[in-house]
C-alpha cells in the first residue's frame, strides 16, 4: 500500500492490540503492503515462528460419541445446538489457466499464467467453523498450537476459542470461521474428518470456477448487482472500517451468496485459508498435471484474503493472489477448508 510506511503499520497494529477487541492481530494482510515491489519489506509474515506458551493451549479433554453422521449436534460447553457445515462440493476434474501475467503483487508470485490439469475432487462448501472445531476437539482431546509472530505483540492467552485473548470467547461465533489454527492443527483436523487439505492448484481451480482470467471467483465486478458477495474491509483504512457487508470482523461461513458455479462460499474474503502447499514465487510455465508444490519449504501457502483486507493495501481477495505462513503460526484472519479425493462415506448419508 502507498502511503503507509513499515513503521506506522507496526504502530497501527499495536494501536489496535489496545483499542479493540476485533483487531489485534497483525498478519499479512496489514503488513504485507509493500510487498508487492519488495518482498523484504513485509513484516515479518516469513519468520513467524510458535511460541512455545503451553499456558495458552487448548484443554479441552472431553470425549464423546459425537459422530460425522449427525446433521447437527448439542455441544454442553458452548450451550447450543448448532448445525453442521461439513458438507463437500465436487469439484469436476479439467484444466485451467492459474495464475495470472496482470499481478497486482510481483513479488508474491502470483505469476506467470501456466496450464494446470487437475482429477475430479471434492471441496467442503464452507471454511471450518468453529462449531466443527469444537467437535473435532471433544472427539480427540486435540491441543491446538499457540503461535505468534516475533515482529507482533502476542496476544495472551489468544487462541481458537479466545480470538482475541481473554475475555473474549466465541459463543455467539459458533458458526463463523475457526481461527488460530496453525497448519499442523488445519491437517489434523481435515485428517479426522476423512479429508486433507486442498493443494493450492486445487484451490484456485475451485475458486475461479471454469472461468479463467477473472478476479474473483465470480468474475470482474467486485459487487455483482450491487451486493456484496464477500467479507473484506470497507472504509479508509486504517480510520474506519464501515462495514458495507455487514461485518467488521469475521462472518458467519454461511453467509453471502455461492461464489460460483461450484456453490463454494467465501473463497476470497472472509478468512484466509491454508493450502496443503509449501511457498515459492518462481513458477515455470510447463502444462502440470495435478501438482502440489514444492518438496520442502519454510512457509506455506495461503489463499483467499480476509475480512481485513483492503483494495488499497492488500488487494489479494482475489484468486490468483496468494500469501504466506510458517506451518506452525496461527493468526487472527487465517482458516481453512478441507478437500478429499473421494467424498467421504459418512456424507454419502447425509
Ligand atoms: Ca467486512
Ligand atoms: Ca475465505
Amino acid at each position: 500500500m502507498a502511503g503507509y510506511s513499515r513503521s506506522a503499520i507496526l504502530l497501527f497494529c499495536f494501536s489496535l492490540l489496545f483499542q479493540t477487541v476485533s483487531l489485534e492481530s497483525c498478519d499479512a494482510d496489514t503488513c504485507n503492503q509493500g510487498s508487492e515491489s519488495d518482498s523484504d519489506k513485509s513484516c515479518g509474515c516469513s519468520i513467524s515462528r510458535q511460541q512455545t506458551d503451553t499456558q495458552n493451549a487448548d484443554t479441552e479433554t472431553e470425549s464423546s460419541s459425537l459422530s460425522h453422521e449427525k446433521s447437527k449436534y448439542t455441544d454442553k460447553e458452548f450451550n447450543g445446538d448448532f448445525q453442521r457445515t461439513n458438507e463437500m462440493v465436487q469439484i469436476p476434474a479439467g484444466s485451467y489457466i492459474m495464475g495470472t501475467n496482470e499481478p497486482v503483487f510481483i513479488a508474491d508470485g502470483e505469476g506467470p499464467e501456466r496450464k494446470v490439469t487437475l482429477d475430479k475432487f471434492y471441496l467442503d462448501k464452507y471454511e471450518v467453523s468453529n462449531a466443527e472445531f469444537s467437535l473435532f476437539v471433544k472427539e480427540t482431546g486435540y491441543k491446538t498450537e499457540v503461535a505468534a509472530a516475533p515482529w507482533w505483540v502476542p496476544v495472551i492467552g489468544a487462541d481458537w476459542k479466545h480470538p482475541e485473548g481473554p475475555p473474549s470467547n466465541i459463543q455467539d461465533r459458533m458458526n463463523h470461521p475457526v481461527l488460530h489454527t496453525s497448519w499442523n492443527d488445519a491437517v489434523k483436523y481435515c485428517a479426522w474428518a476423512g479429508k486433507r487439505l486442498p493443494t493450492e492448484a486445487e484451490w484456485e481451480y475451485a475458486c475461479r470456477g471454469g472461468r479463467d482470467g477473472k478476479l474473483y471467483a465470480w468474475g470482474n465486478n467486485e459487487n455483482p448487482k450491487g451486493a456484496h458477495w464477500m467479507n473484506i474491509w470497507h472504509g479508509e483504512f486504517p480510520k474506519e472500517n464501515s462495514a458495507d457487508d455487514g461485518y467488521v470482523g469475521t462472518a458467519p461461513v454461511t453467509e453471502f451468496p455461492e461464489q460460483n458455479k461450484y456453490g463454494v462460499k467465501n473463497m476470497v474474503g472472509n478468512v484466509w485459508e491454508w493450502t496443503q502447499d509449501w511457498w515459492v514465487t518462481d513458477h515455470d510455465t510447463q502444462h502440470k498435471t495435478n501438482p502440489n508444490g514444492p518438496d520442502s519449504g519454510i512457509d506455506k501457502v495461503k489463499k483467499g484474503g480476509s475480512f481485513m483486507c483492503h483494495k488499497s493495501y492488500c488487494y489479494r481477495y482475489r484468486c490468483a493472489a496468494r500469501s504466506q505462513n510458517t506451518p506452525d503460526s496461527s493468526s487472527h484472519n487465517l482458516g481453512f477448508r478441507c478437500a478429499s479425493n473421494t467424498l467421504p462415506e459418512y456424507l454419502k448419508k447425509s
